[in-house]
């Protein structure tokens, strides 16, 4: 099929292409349109100068110095202002990456104590590392008391008042040390994310670097605490993930079947919305009403975390789930919280998709909400999964369009699965780095953006990196993309580098490794953090490098801040909201190294990107004499 450029300059993935079309052809709007007409965007927000911490304003400072205001009412600089904003985008990030956690923290607590709907305690091994770490006995007792007690301690991590995260501890104690020096070891995680609360109210902390240090505070407690913590439960829940076959993009929507996207993140729901679908009553009376069977697929997050664990499909990262209901053939998307757009239920109501939100802290308009607790998961999800049924027999044949295109993958590299792919011991991996076959490891990770062609900031910065024998790990929507093109599959070492090819042919892994969904970006930094341990230097100190191509969340910025304040070189592929102060983008792209030894990069093109990650992981290998 042909398609105009005005389709093909939108994305890079022939799924893509083929329902954009069919949106034309049917007069619906996407994602797509809407930025379009959104453009220009505001100058001032995209600056970052623009306030409304205060009802005196708005204000908004000019970008000229020799015409328009320079402060706000207040007397607030384009610096203060720009600081402010910037960590008010990490508080809203590191707060829906803890409440995240928080969930699973909640549902282990219940499972312990006999009060979940259908969960349990999968993986013993894992609790019983969880519970050392803790300090909690393990000997002579069940795994429900030992997971009470892990439970609490977790909990209790978000509102502690004083001392450490316990997780922190797992960084090299150089890392820690100099955490400390800077004033930015995180005490609670609720605590920092509400110090920043108060920190940009009208009037109180008004030194760009104060706030700026205060945001990297805060987004330690997200990555070393709220997202560590929703990782290390989930596996304790669910099971640690290990390499597992399966698929991905729109053409693993069946026609014959019922379909059911499960959209969002947390694996609380999705898990139950699995076991609720291969329940026998519920397929045979999905085969009663001429469906093959129940196809449940993933988007987004949700995709990540139950590919990972069961193999389940996933249908396409964020830029993708409009699209999806334009196919015609779900039955539900069903969703939680976060990267879910209002716009799907206007778009649900063209077809005869049955929209169904769950969380009590996400309704839209447009869905029914069927709210889902732990206590009752096993029975609200059967629900949940039953209305999906009743509605395949109002699908309209006519209406379906789903595009062929899906594409293997090789998916769950936990920490565990990786450290086992090696034979029991990170040596492997790290004589491979010695000797130069693998020149580095970066973490590529984040959403989609309509400012950057779909997927191409993540596939192109991908393949440069392997092809110059850099180890990708990858996660979130850049995972997703990854998948879709093939580069999660061991043939794809034949992309890669002679080193890396060489490596990975050995092991028999693809040299882009699949580690789940954004909160496990903590298992990045547990691997970053054992490979420095192992070496005896901090984490700042490794060829390592970090990136985040087509950005969009506040969750990115909170993981921005995090990566970098574990001391990993950072490369943005979309421009943050700083560049109204010089002094806050001197901060974040230079003086940073002085405070956590690595700072932030912004570059559009993904190859430059790429580039700019080797040397600097070039430059750490010589620092290391390797
Ligand atoms: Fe959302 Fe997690 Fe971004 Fe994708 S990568 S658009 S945050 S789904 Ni997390």
């Amino acid at each position: 099929m042909a398609f105009n450029d005005k389709i093909l300059e939108k994305s890079i993935d022939p799924a893509v292409h083929q329902m954009l079309d069919r949106a034309d052809q049917l007069g619906m709007e996407t994602v797509w349109d809407r930025y379009e007409k959104m453009l220009p965007e505001c100058g001032f927000g995209e600056l970052g100068v623009c306030c409304r911490n205060c009802n005196m304003g708005p204000c908004r400072i000019s970008p000229f110095e020799d015409e328009g205001p320079q402060r706000g009412i207040c007397g607030a600089t384009a610096d203060i202002i720009v600081a402010r904003n910037l960590i008010r985008m990490i508080a809203g990030g590191a707060a829906a990456h803890s409440d995240h956690g928080r969930d699973l923290a909640h549902t282990l607590l219940l499972t312990a104590e006999g009060k979940s709907g259908g969960y349990e305690i999968r993986d013993e091994t894992k609790l019983a590392a969880l519970a050392e770490e803790y300090g909690i006995p393990t000997a002579d007792r069940s795994k429900e008391e030992i997971a009470l007690d892990l439970a609490r301690a977790v909990y209790a991590e978000f509102g502690k008042q004083e001392g450490p995260l316990q997780f922190t501890r797992r960084a090299p104690q150089q890392r820690v040390d100099q955490w400390h020096k800077m004033g930015i070891d995180p005490r609670g995680i609720d605590r920092e994310i509400v110090e920043i609360m108060h920190r940009t109210h009208i009037g109180v902390d008004n030194d760009a670097v104060n706030l700026i240090l205060q945001g990297l505070k805060a987004s330690i407690a997200d990555g070393w605490g709220g997202s560590m913590v929703a990782t290390e439960i989930s596996d304790v829940l669910f099971g640690t993930p290990e390499p597992v076959r399966s698929e991905a993009n729109l053409g693993v929507l069946k026609a014959d079947h019922v379909n059911i996207v499960a959209h969002g993140h947390e694996p609380v729901l999705s898990e139950m919305i699995l076991a609720a679908a291969g329940d026998p009553a519920l397929v045979a009376r999905a085969e009663a009403a001429g469906a093959k069977g129940i196809n449940v697929v993933g988007m987004c997050c949700t995709g990540n975390e139950i590919i990972m664990r069961h193999g389940i499909p996933m249908a396409g990262n964020f830029m993708q789930q409009e699209l999806a209901i334009i196919t015609g053939a779900v039955d539900a998307m069903i969703v939680d919280v976060q990267c879910i757009m209002p716009a799907l239920g206007d778009l649900c109501e063209c077809f005869h998709t049955r929209f169904i939100s769950t969380s009590p802290k996400a309704k839209f308009p447009g869905a029914v909400h069927k709210q889902f607790n732990e206590e009752d998961a096993l029975s609200i999800a059967r629900e949940i999964v039953g209305s999906a049924l009743d509605n395949y027999a109002n699908r309209v044949p006519e209406k379906v369009f789903i595009p062929d295109e899906k594409t293997a993958c090789m998916v769950g590299f936990s920490a565990e699965a990786i450290i086992k792919a090696l034979g029991g011991t990170l040596d492997p991996l790290l004589d491979a780095i010695k000797s130069g076959a693998i020149r580095g490891i970066a973490g590529v990770v984040g959403c989609n953006n309509p400012k950057i062609r779909h997927d191409e900031g993540h596939v192109g910065l991908v393949r440069e990196l392997i092809k110059n024998d850099v180890l990708v790990v990858t996660t979130g929507c850049n995972a997703i993309a990854c998948a879709k093109v093939g580069l999660m599959l061991p043939e794809a070492a034949e992309d890669a580098g002679s080193g890396l090819k060489g490596v990975c042919q050995a092991l028999g892994v693809p040299p882009v490794l699949h580690m789940g969904s954004c909160v496990d970006i903590s298992r990045i930094l547990t691997v970053c953090a054992a490979v420095a341990n192992a070496l005896g230097v901090d984490i700042s100190d490794l060829p390592v490098a970090g990136a985040a191509p087509e950005w969009m969340s506040e969750k990115a910025v909170s993981i921005g801040a995090y990566v970098v304040s574990s001391g990993i070189f950072t490369v943005l592929g979309t421009v943050p909201p700083v560049l109204g102060s010089p002094m806050v983008t001197e901060v974040l792209t230079q003086a940073a190294n002085d405070v956590v030894g690595a700072a932030f990069a912004v570059e559009t093109d993904p190859v430059k990107g790429a580039g700019l990650m080797i040397a600097h992981m070039d430059e750490k290998r010589k620092a290391l004499g390797i």
